[in-house]
């Protein structure tokens, strides 16, 4: 099985992070790759970002090159198009680690990067979470890059998630951001609860679904998009099956 784990941003070092994680829960017989799209921002921290961040996605997407997706980007960008076009399942991380958050307590926290992004985290629980499961979401205010080489990134993930737990009357957490995937096991550890991170928890879920030979449905709205002719840069994009 190939599992194929897209970072919509084009930061390479992040990808490197991602596929790390992401290989630590690969099966056996289970090659996972992680790719940086060719086109696109370094990061994603605004709904302007993740707009622009999804041609290249869904380019990597459309190569058809695995048995299963990842998009791993906490907006979960382009999702639902990616489903239109990819053979094999598709799982965003915000939509796994939520979903898994519902497993393994009654609510959960989301701890992100930047206040802008909240929104968007908001948006996605009410999809994703039963009523009430999404208790709050919480921002650090550390910029996405800026995860890879601060220092005091993990004392105040700790810390912001301690007080959400306690605010929120929560009893799980959820990592609002690709980047924060190497932190899950330290905040776990210092917070005594399960810390999740959606990278992992994608990756797996992927897994899964591909073990099951479950595949997205063509039936309705995740069938083939119709064929027709895009221009300007994007007149690579829909070429005629
Ligand atoms: C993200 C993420 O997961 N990757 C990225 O570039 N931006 N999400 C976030 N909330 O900052």
């Amino acid at each position: 099985m190939r599992i194929k784990v897209v970072n919509p941003n084009t930061t390479a070092s992040m990808t490197a992070l991602i596929e790390e994680s992401a290989r630590a829960v690969a099966g056996p017989g289970v090659v996972v790759e992680a790719v940086t799209p060719a086109m696109g921002p370094v990061s994603i921290e605004s709904h302007y970002d993740e707009a622009l961040a999804v041609p290249g996605l869904l380019a990597e997407i459309a190569r058809g090159d695995a048995d299963g997706y990842v998009i791993a980007c906490f907006g979960d960008p382009g999702l639902d198009a990616a489903r239109e076009i990819a053979a094999g399942p598709v799982v965003g991380i915000a939509e796994a680690a939520m979903h898994a958050a519902t497993f393994v307590g009654r609510g959960f926290s989301v701890v992100t990067t930047l206040g802008r992004t909240r929104g968007r985290a908001l948006d996605l629980a009410h999809r994703y979470a039963p009523a009430g499961a999404c208790r709050g979401v919480h921002a650090c205010e550390i910029p996405v890059l800026a995860l890879e080489d601060d220092p005091t990134v993990l004392p105040r993930v700790v810390r912001l998630a301690r007080q959400a737990l306690d605010d929120d009357g929560s009893d799980v957490i959820v990592l609002g951001c690709a980047g924060m995937a190497g932190l899950c096991a330290d905040v776990s550890r210092e917070l005594g609860v399960p810390v999740i991170d959606g990278v992992t928890a994608a990756t797996a879920l992927v897994q899964s679904l591909v073990t099951l030979g479950l595949r997205t449905s063509r039936r309705d709205e995740y069938a083939a998009p119709p064929v027709k002719r895009f221009s300007g840069i994007l007149s690579g994009f829909m070429q005629p099956r």
